[in-house]
Parts: C-alpha cells; sequence; structure tokens
C-alpha cells in the first residue's frame, strides 16, 4: 500500500489562470494528495483582496483541477498549523512570492517554495479587460 504523501497550499485564486494551475500541478508531484486552501471573500477583504469571483465559484474551480484532491476554506492567517495538524500534512508548498513568510512551519512539516510562473497574474488580466 503507497504511503499517503499530503500537500497543501494556499490561495485566492481568482480569475483561474495558467499560473494557477502549474502551482496546482507542481504541487501534485511533491506527494499524491493535494489539499487547497482557498481564501473566502471575507479573508480576502483581510488580505487587501477584491475578488471578481466569489468564494463559492473560485472553490468549485479549484475542486475540478485533476490535481486538486481537496478543497478547504482559508478564514484567516492563523489556521496553518491546525490545517497541518488535522490533514497530517507532510508538505507545505507556495509560490515563491511568498519565500521564507512560512518558514515558521517547518516546526510541523517541510516548506516548499516553487517559482512563481512568469508574466501572468490576477491583476495583469484584470489591466487587460480594462483596455
Ligand atoms: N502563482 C504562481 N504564478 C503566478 C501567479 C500565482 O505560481 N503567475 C501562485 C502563487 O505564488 C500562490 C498561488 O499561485 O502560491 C495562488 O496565488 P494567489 O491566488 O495570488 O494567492 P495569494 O493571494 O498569494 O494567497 O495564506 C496564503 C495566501 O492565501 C496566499
Amino acid at each position: 500500500m503507497k504511503k499517503k504523501v499530503i500537500v497543501i497550499t494556499y490561495g485566492t485564486f481568482d480569475l483561474f489562470h495558467y499560473g494557477h494551475l502549474k502551482i496546482l500541478e507542481n504541487a501534485k508531484k511533491y506527494g499524491n494528495f493535494l489539499i487547497v486552501a482557498v481564501s473566502t471573500d471575507e479573508f480576502n477583504l483581510i488580505k487587501g483582496k477584491k475578488c471578481t469571483y466569489p468564494y463559492e465559484h473560485r472553490s468549485k474551480i479549484v475542486s475540478a483541477i485533476k490535481y486538486v484532491d481537496k478543497v478547504i476554506p482559508e478564514n484567516n492567517w492563523e489556521q496553518k498549523i491546525s490545517d497541518i495538524k488535522n490533514n497530517k500534512v507532510d508538505i507545505f508548498l507556495m509560490g515563491d512570492d511568498w519565500n521564507s513568510k512560512f518558514d515558521f512551519l517547518k516546526k510541523y512539516c517541510k516548506v516548499k517554495y516553487l517559482p512563481r510562473t512568469p508574466n501572468i497574474s490576477t491583476t495583469q488580466i484584470k489591466t487587460i479587460l480594462k483596455k
């Protein structure tokens, strides 16, 4: 029986794009079960992000991605340690725009930062659509 290796990552995933797809595809390569914590609309306000798509849509789109095995809501900054413990997470993984910001989680699991996909972002898409 193959050991379950659980990876978790967090994000807003608004206006889902190729950069989001790549981080999820690459995150899955580090294990065999990928949990994605999608930021709720309320938490995005705390993060200072105005979402185009509501949580219900963003979480459904992420759930439909073949690399994703489980979606949970991200309600606050403080839940990561309990998420890791409750879900027996082996690896916490984020894009490297967050480089070193979550190293405090190294007490609980492996922490990895992957290179962001260049030249694409939700902000850029919004700018293009405004033209
Ligand atoms: N990402 C990427 N390449 C891009 C854009 C985003 O690899 N061109 C990655 C980010 O590094 C992040 C994930 O996609 O790991 C989700 O990005 P966002 O939706 O912008 O998430 P963010 O607002 O950074 O939320 O508690 C952590 C926060 O919830 C992270």
